[in-house]
């Protein structure tokens, strides 16, 4: 018997909105529930491109807005074929960030957000985007806020914008992220559960 795909779960949202808290929870609590769930997070600062981009974000490296925006795409696409192979072996994957982070913030440069949308056509569509919300007051209170390049408050903005731009209800739930890791963590679990459990059919590509 061929073994039922896994599904293809990603976080979206703001910076400091809760995502990698998250992410980690979920994934925990998938496992100890019997699935089958690994974890993965873009960018994967962990390859060459990867660090070209962790380079970029620390500030410590200068890139043209369009060199960077197509690094950020590589960088998933690198990662396509460990995906489809997890997913197809009945693994559910969980994802911090993915392509709709990669339009947003490029976007929010002033880009164009068609020519943002297409290096990443083609990849796996998420059976579900958790887009994870802050408000203002909740943002300034978490640790860390303002060292990398795009943690500026205006930015940011401009970023909520374009994500809401990008909203799509057939696939994506909002999730509250004010609450504590707990609250926020049963949010998510009961939206997941719900997926974990549809028919989703074969795997789908992005756009
Ligand atoms: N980017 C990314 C692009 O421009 N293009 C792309 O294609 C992609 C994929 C790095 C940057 O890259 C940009 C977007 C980003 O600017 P990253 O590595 O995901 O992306 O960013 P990080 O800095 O790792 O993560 P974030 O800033 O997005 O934070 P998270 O993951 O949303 O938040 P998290 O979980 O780390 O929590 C932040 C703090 O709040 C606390 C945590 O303990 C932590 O201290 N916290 C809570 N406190 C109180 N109550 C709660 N409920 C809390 N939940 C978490
Ligand atoms: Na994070």
């Amino acid at each position: 018997m061929v073994a039922r795909r896994g599904k293809l779960i990603v976080f979206e949202g703001c910076d400091r909105s809760g995502k990698s808290t998250q992410c980690a929870k979920l994934t925990d609590r998938l496992r100890k529930e019997g699935h089958k769930a690994e974890l993965l997070k873009f960018p994967d600062r962990t390859t060459s491109i990867g660090l070209i981009i962790n380079n970029y974000l620390a500030n410590k490296e200068d890139q043209s807005d369009e060199v960077i925006h197509l690094l950020f795409s590589a960088n998933r696409w690198e990662c396509m074929q460990k995906m489809t192979n997890l997913l197809l072996g009945g693994n559910n994957l969980v994802i911090d960030r993915y392509a709709y982070s990669g339009i947003a913030y490029s976007a929010a440069k002033g880009m164009d957000l068609n020519w943002c949308r297409q290096p990443d056509v083609g990849l796996i569509k998420p059976d579900k985007v958790i887009y994870m919300t802050l408000s203002e007051n909740k943002a300034s209170e978490r640790a860390d806020f303002g060292e990398e390049r795009y943690e500026k408050k205006e930015f940011q903005a401009k970023v909520e914008k374009i994500f809401e731009q990008l909203h799509d209800p057939s696939y994506w739930q909002v999730v509250n992220g004010d609450g504590s890791i707990d609250e926020v963590h049963q949010d998510i679990f009961s939206a997941v559960s719900e997926v974990l459990s549809a028919d989703c059919g074969p795997l789908q590509k992005l756009w």
